[in-house]
């Protein structure tokens, strides 16, 4: 039996279209297939993404390409490896590709997230570089951008492909030879490192890696910083490659490249529609009731379980407080919801044992007979709870150390309908660019950072009000479907002023 649960956020009414067929490659499929005691059931990967991109799928009955990850994915699929989602409504294709173990060892937890993840984020210390695992992730990019081109011709025409993040570096390149009328484009989620940290890599890899970018006709990244970083890595690495800074495009063997900073945003509707349903102001209502009676106050944090997003600095700068003002113990909770992520990777593991042995060394230390300090809710849960959480905080903490966008700042925002609540926002979050009138932080340094949280806590009404009105035009002026909207013109275009140059030439 298949049994369809529908995801919370999910909402299907976009507008922008691409001219051409619309393929997709992601590593995270839009649905999963699981064995349960109950028969097969179909499972929504949490995350923006997806409700971004079913909708547009489902209107143009286009292929999205991802990995096969759910246990029961085998089942429903025909001999090509496809299966007609949303289940029950079935309106594109969804082709599957299976990866051996070795593969989701070498590529995906290895040089996908354990090379280029810390790379990117900066996190140099713990860039793991594997001969093997590079080899794997060469040959599942391979094996993606074969399945790609497959679904190309099975389609027809001139499609508009659309590589998602550092899993598939290499994909456009290896798509382009046998599809030259495509128009290839690739968002990059997460951050572009600097050419002294891209130089970690080793040579050949770094050149793979940006000639494989390359066969993209438009690159889109979350802000202008890491388009200049990108630019300046392969002015260091390329140096036959010709940089029109001033067009932000690339010239290399024969083919043009356009890059650009796109900040993906938030279903803003949606978020709003789901932080005013009655079960969610009960439950948020509960919250508060349970965390912060009378005129405690309550502090949230919703993130999955990763060293870039800060937890452990955010722990820190808690114990400070504590620690130099005993007048704040007791005055407010702190609800940290934290996904588990990764847990493959060493790295995550420890971070998880760390994280939970911190919490509770905290709790210990400063409990009283009133007061739990800290509450983990340490689970995958559903928007519509986020969204109680979020309408529930007096004040939101995002901390990461770097991040590419960072959407739960923009989704505590849409939440608060009721005008109030406090954004404490990282300033190494892309996010932090556009949300200026947030309470910025840099949570390296831990007692400013502790010093921002008291700030939060005590800020008056009126100030908070104002605040996070400017948040909330920001966050209203730039959705999830401008950001489509603006994507899919760029990536058009791109390729217009492409065939337009070639003629020139
Ligand atoms: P992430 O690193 O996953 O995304 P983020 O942008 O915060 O980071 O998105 C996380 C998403 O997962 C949010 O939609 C959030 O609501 C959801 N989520 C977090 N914790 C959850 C929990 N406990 N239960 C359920 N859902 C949870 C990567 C990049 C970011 C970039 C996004 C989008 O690292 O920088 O913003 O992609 O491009």
């Amino acid at each position: 039996m298949v049994r369809a649960l529908q995801p919370s956020i999910m909402s299907t009414n976009y507008d922008p279209v691409p001219e051409r067929p619309l393929i997709i490659l992601s590593n995270r499929e839009p649905y999963e297939h699981v064995h349960r005691s109950a028969g097969v059931e179909v499972r929504y990967p949490a995350g923006g993404l997806v409700s971004a991109l079913d909708p547009i799928l489902r209107r143009t009955h286009g292929t999205w390409v991802a990995w096969a990850s759910g246990s029961a994915d085998g089942t429903v699929v025909d001999e090509f490896g496809r299966v007609a989602v949303p289940p029950g409504d079935p309106s594109y294709t969804l082709r599957r590709v299976w990866l051996s173990e070795s593969d989701v060892e070498g590529f995906y937890l290895g040089f996908a997230n354990s090379a280029l993840w810390p790379l990117c984020h900066l996190f140099v210390s713990m860039v793991d570089i594997r001969r093997s695992d590079w080899e794997s992730y060469e040959r599942a990019n391979r094996l993606f951008a074969g399945a790609v081109v497959q679904e190309a011709e099975r389609v027809g025409g001139a499609p508009m492909i659309w590589v998602h993040d550092y899993h598939f570096a290499l994909a456009a390149a290896s798509i382009r030879p046998h599809l030259p009328d495509a128009l290839i484009h690739q968002f990059w989620h997460i951050p572009f490192p600097p050419p002294d940290v891209f130089g970690i890599l080793p040579l050949g890899v770094q050149d793979t890696i940006l000639r494989g970018l390359l066969g993209n006709d438009l690159i889109e990244f979350q802000t202008d910083g890491f388009v200049c970083n990108f630019i300046d890595c392969v002015a260091r690495a390329l140096p036959a490659a010709t940089i029109e800074r001033d067009r932000n495009a690339i010239q290399f063997e024969g083919h043009r490249t356009r890059v650009g900073a796109f900040p993906i945003s938030i279903d803003v509707g949606e978020w709003k529609r789901l932080s005013k349903l009655p079960h969610t102001v009960e439950v948020s209502e509960t919250l508060r009731r349970r965390y912060a009676p009378n005129s405690r106050q309550l502090v949230v944090s919703v993130d999955r379980m990763d060293y870039t997003k800060g937890i452990a600095r955010r722990l820190r700068a808690l114990e400070h407080m504590w620690t130099d003002s005993p007048e704040r113990r007791g005055t407010f909770t702190m609800l940290i919801v934290a996904t588990p992520s990764r847990t493959d990777i060493p790295a995550y593991a420890r971070l998880e044992r760390d994280v939970l042995e911190e919490i509770e060394k905290l709790n210990d230390e400063f409990r009283t007979l009133d007061w739990t300090p800290i509450v983990l809710v340490h689970d995958n849960v559903d928007a519509d709870l986020l969204a109680a959480v979020y309408r529930a905080a007096d004040v939101c903490v995002v901390s990461s150390l770097q991040d590419g966008m960072n959407l739960v700042a923009k989704e505590f925002v849409a939440c608060r309908d009721d005008g109030d609540g406090v954004l404490v926002l990282s300033r190494f979050t892309g996010a932090a660019d556009e949300l200026g009138s947030a309470l910025l932080v840099n949570p390296f340094f831990i007692d400013a950072f502790a010093d921002t949280l008291g700030v939060a806590l005590d800020m008056p009404a009126d100030e908070r009000r104002r605040r996070m009105a400017v948040l909330r035009h920001c966050v209203e002026n730039a959705t999830i479907r401008d950001w489509l909207e603006a994507v899919i013109a760029a990536a058009e275009s791109s390729r217009h002023a492409a065939q337009g140059d070639a003629a020139a030439l």
